[in-house]
């Protein structure tokens, strides 16, 4: 009887290296992130702008204004990622709210506001897919009127600049929430009760 016994310990004790070694994926990505992103492909891509501030209609900073709102809904956007233009939030936003890391470089994270800036005012946008060489954004104002729905931007590697412009980014502002905690897989019975 210890071969299989032995052989159900080493099976055991893979399953668990393999969990372990399994990298973080979407279903990283707290619930609340993954809710509003559901709501903005059901109810505004391609279909609806957002005008959280009552001023130039849908602009970008509104989808950022619109998606503190959502995922802090216990307390006023204006106190979790702040006032001003695209190019203020990253400065603005709460750091009890929002971590702000400045670009070096490295790609963001699903659920990240990325803030560029350009012009005047600058840009921003959410993140909402990483690949390994760009990520994508929903952003409002593509038509610079305020008319245009959210939309969705390809943003490439290596300076992550807009497509139409070539401004790194000012870095990424990353939503401080708890992740869906994680149940641990039990292990199977045989290799917790079987000694010898
Ligand atoms: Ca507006």
């Amino acid at each position: 009887m210890k071969q299989p016994i032995r052989f159900v310990r080493i099976i055991g004790c893979l399953v668990i290296v393999l969990l372990l070694l399994t990298p973080a994926s979407y279903a990283d990505t707290p619930a609340p992130i993954d809710d509003w992103m559901e709501t903005i492909e059901e109810s505004y891509l391609n279909r609806a702008y957002i005008d959280m501030d009552g001023a130039y209609l849908g602009q970008c900073v509104d989808l950022a204004f619109f998606y503190a709102a959502d995922i802090f809904d216990h307390v006023g956007f204006r106190q979790t990622i702040g006032l001003g233009n695209a190019n203020q939030l990253f400065w603005s936003a709460s750091d009890d709210y929002f971590e702000a890391i400045p670009y070096q470089g490295q790609p963001p994270q699903v659920g990240d506001i990325v803030s560029w800036d350009h012009y005047a005012n600058g840009h921003v946008g959410i993140v909402f897919e990483v690949t390994e060489d760009r990520f994508f954004i929903y952003e409002q104002n593509s038509n610079m009127m305020g008319t245009a729905p959210v939309t969705i931007r390809e943003i490439v590697a290596p300076d992550y600049g807009l497509p139409y412009m070539s401004y790194q980014p000012i870095g990424y502002l990353r939503p401080i929430l708890e992740t869906e905690p994680v149940e641990p897989t039990p292990a199977p019975i045989s290799v917790i009760d079987v000694q010898h």
